[in-house]
């Protein structure tokens, strides 16, 4: 349980906004929707296939943008069920950005749902009935002992952005859902929602309008000679989180990367073998195919994002280390290269990270917190993140809006890259909770430029600006 705020988070950064991509691909890496195509081949085929036989949408949604207005969304930074009214409120962008006075709360207070369910942990967003307005997707919970989770809730969006139009999915866990993501596995347009909870993963295939039951997506686990020497045996209690959804092989379906734990029977007591599965897309959804990668790449602090940081129209998989490093995973018509590991210009473990394009070049970039309260931006090119060029940021860099005598110590434990102000440019959101005094938890929004982020023009909401 007490990860679960730092993988919500990691939900709403890496997964429900984040992500982006070039190319043939919207920048949070599913396929561009005008020009969709698909064909059909062999379920469970790791081969790329040829596009044939176009599919294009009427009106296509930008992801996360709610009411439509072509601007991004920002989707409450400050999911804290538990410690509030279990409201989740959106922000919503503007030519100068996210505004206090334009945000919406809303509640899970739809026929379905109990009457004490809070919004829970975790969220996605899509346009799944595919009207031209993003939706969004909730947990929602129970916090009555014993805590457990309730339907998942989509709202639609609309002109006037989240309504209480809604359906309801039954969830699929029992106890708590830690993770969603959003995608289009068959590329036909419908979209799909990934679940994870209590190391299950599950799938709902071409949501709507309509509650559609999931489908359990089976996990393989690591097979490797030293699994099959110290443990119970492949797949016998692997467990799968931090679902990333994203085009890595530039086929237009979304596939699928889950990080996986093996336990190792005879070893220590809670000892664990990391390392994370892809799955493609295929013309029949998501492949029956596992393919494993990243062995000891993975572990239990690390959530997984995805981003074209090459800028070649495949998304790449990015996974943070240890001591101030992280590994990128290209992405290949076949799938993931190796990994390649960078030095980060900051010491510890990475604590936050994001990849969006900030300037524009078609390459995403990375933004890294820290433990030191500094948040890093490597730029993207030709060869992935290029750490020499990084730009960092702390919460005494001239020009960030921050009130003299603020408690920023946690300057850096979120992070988040999207484009708010529509320029095309990713903007850096940052944020730094208040451990004392949760109405004074804020973000800040440094805006994206021809040359990166900067702090020229950039804002600050408090959480007690967005009540
Ligand atoms: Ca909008
Ligand atoms: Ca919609
Ligand atoms: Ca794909
Ligand atoms: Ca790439």
């Amino acid at each position: 349980m007490k990860r679960r705020s730092l993988i919500a988070i990691g939900a709403v950064v890496t997964v429900g906004l984040g992500a982006a991509g070039a190319g043939a691909l919207d920048d949070d890496g599913t396929p561009k929707a005008a020009s969709v195509t698909s064909t059909p081949s062999a379920a469970g085929s790791l081969r790329p296939v040829t596009p044939a036989r176009p599919v294009t949408f009427t009106k296509p949604a930008k992801r996360a943008d709610f009411n439509g207005d072509g601007y991004r969304d920002l989707i409450d930074p400050f999911v804290n069920p538990g410690q509030g009214p279990g409201l989740l409120t959106v922000v919503y962008g503007s030519p100068e950005g996210p505004t206090s006075g334009r945000h919406q709360s809303i509640g899970p207070s739809v026929p379905g749902v109990p009457g004490d369910a809070q919004v829970g942990w975790t969220v996605a967003t899509a346009d799944f009935d595919r009207d031209g307005y993003a939706d969004l997707a909730v947990d929602t919970v129970t916090l009555r002992e014993p805590a457990r989770s309730v339907p998942i809730v989509i709202f639609y969006g609309s002109a006037t952005g989240l309504t209480g139009r809604s359906v309801v999915l039954k969830s699929p866990v029992g106890d708590s859902v830690d993770s969603m993501a959003a995608g289009d596995f068959d590329g036909a347009g419908g979209m799909d929602l990934v679940v994870t909870g209590e190391g299950t993963s599950w799938v709902f295939r071409d949501i709507t309008t309509k509650p559609v039951k999931a489908a359990k997506i089976p996990v393989t686990g690591r097979t490797g000679d030293r699994v099959r020497r110290r443990s119970v045996g492949p797949a016998a209690h692997a467990w799968a989180r931090d679902p990333v959804v994203a085009d890595v092989n530039g086929d237009h379906r979304s596939d699928l990367v889950l990080v996986v734990e093996t336990p190792a029977a005879d070893g220590e007591e809670g000892e664990s073998f990391w390392n994370a599965e892809l799955r493609l897309g295929t013309a029949k959804g998501l492949s029956g195919n596992a393919v494993g990668f990243g062995d000891d790449q993975f572990s239990d602090g690390s959530d997984p994002l995805a981003g074209d940081v090459n800028g070649d129209g495949r998304a790449d998989v990015i996974v943070g280390g240890p001591d101030g490093t992280l590994v990128t995973f290209p992405g290949t018509t076949e799938g993931l290269a190796p990994g390649n590991r960078i030095r980060l210009p900051m010491r510890g473990e990475v604590r936050a990270l994001a990849a969006g394009d900030t300037d524009g070049d078609g390459n995403a970039d990375l933004a890294v917190g820290g433990w030191n309260m500094t948040v890093a931006v490597l730029p993207g090119g030709e060869n992935g993140p290029v750490p020499a060029r990084a730009r960092r940021f702390d919460r005494t860099t001239p020009g960030l809006p921050a009130a003299p005598g603020n408690d920023l110590r946690n300057f850096g434990d979120r992070v988040l890259l999207t484009d708010l102000n529509g320029d095309q440019k990713a903007d850096l959101i940052v944020g730094a909770t208040q451990e004392k005094v949760p109405a004074q938890d804020r973000v800040f929004i440094l805006p994206g430029s021809d040359s990166g982020v900067t702090v020229k023009g950039a804002t600050a909401l408090r959480r007690a600006d967005l009540k």
